[in-house]
């Protein structure tokens, strides 16, 4: 059997999260457009005959302004050391430039790495040899791809040569296992992607969501959830007018997490201020945001 571990590195927002998602034909990590959307590392599992390969999803390697940020960085660097192969993940629709560098400083010298030249529906074909060629003075890599998680142009390749770099080995999970998140984190994750679809400016960044209960009940799951924020001022912009933000915030959630669970919810969502959360280690640690 085949089997090991593949990282996602990258600049946030090249499309790392979106990329696993597309290969695993389902929603595994939320997506949004605006930068530093993951901020734990994500396992999603690929299975075939005779193969196994996990996939690491982790957040983008940027410059860090809070603590938050810091352990951010931490998660995904702390990934690269551990895996057999990774995929540096670029937006092809960009030049490099010296936030690529960073990310390149992190790559361990012994392991290889593919280049993998995502958004490739965004640039024109005939441009697309020379931007590759852009990517690839970065680093030795052990091969290019130009692939795009919004079309899946490109995806089956990476994946068959991926499989030739992963070592022999044991199912590291049981087959049928998509990805590892228990379901509180699902349901936490998909709050705050609506918060990202429907927000900007500093929200997105200042929002922290805890499920506190999940409970099964006669003919529906209650789950109670806390959108954490930063500021008094962003509690009113969470809340909305007459409560008719926090009110689409948790209807679109409810339908998404319906279809997933197959089962009928009730969402019961509170907004709270906890100041400077993004700076306070043992709130990100009850968040599961050690970075280590
Ligand atoms: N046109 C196009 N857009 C894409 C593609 N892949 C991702 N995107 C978009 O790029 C944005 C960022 O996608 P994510 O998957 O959240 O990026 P990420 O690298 O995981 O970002 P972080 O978690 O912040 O590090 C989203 O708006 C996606 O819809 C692609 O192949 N083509
Ligand atoms: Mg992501």
């Amino acid at each position: 059997m085949k089997s090991g571990f593949v990282a996602l590195a990258g600049r946030p927002n090249v499309g790392k999260s979106s990329l696993v998602n597309a290969l695993l034909e389902r929603k595994v990590a939320i997506v949004s457009d605006k930068v530093q959307t993951t901020r734990n590392r994500i396992v999603a599992c690929l299975h075939g005959e005779g193969w196994q390969m996990i996939l690491l999803d982790i957040p983008g390697i940027h410059r860090p302004r809070h603590l938050l940020g810091e352990k951010l960085v931490r998660t995904a660097t702390g990934t690269l050391s551990q895996v057999d192969l990774l995929w540096h993940v670029v937006d092809l629709s960009r030049l490099p430039g010296k936030g690529e560098e960073a990310v390149v400083r992190n790559f361990p010298a012994q392991t290889c790495v593919l280049l993998a030249g995502n958004k490739r529906d965004l640039v024109p074909d005939e441009e697309v040899g020379a931007r590759m060629l852009s990517y690839a003075s970065l680093h030795p890599y052990a091969g290019a791809f130009p692939i795009s998680a919004l079309t899946g142009m490109g995806l089956g390749e990476l994946r068959e040569v991926s499989l030739g770099f992963l070592p022999e080995g044991p199912a590291y999970y049981p087959e049928g296992t998509v990805t590892d998140q228990p379901e509180s984190f699902v349901v936490a994750e998909l709050i705050r992607e609506k918060i990202l679809h429907l927000t900007r400016d500093e929200i997105p960044h200042a929002v922290a969501v805890i499920v506190d209960e999940m409970e099964e009940r006669e003919n529906l799951t209650y789950i109670r959830a806390v959108i954490n924020v930063e500021r008094e001022s962003q509690k009113g912009i969470i809340i909305g007018q007459g409560g008719r933000r926090l009110q689409e915030i948790g209807s679109l959630t409810r339908k998404e997490l319906e279809g997933i669970l197959d089962r009928r919810i009730y969402l019961d969502l509170r907004v709270k201020l906890k100041k400077d959360w993004r700076n306070r280690e043992g709130f990100l640690r009850g968040m599961g945001l050690g970075g280590d």
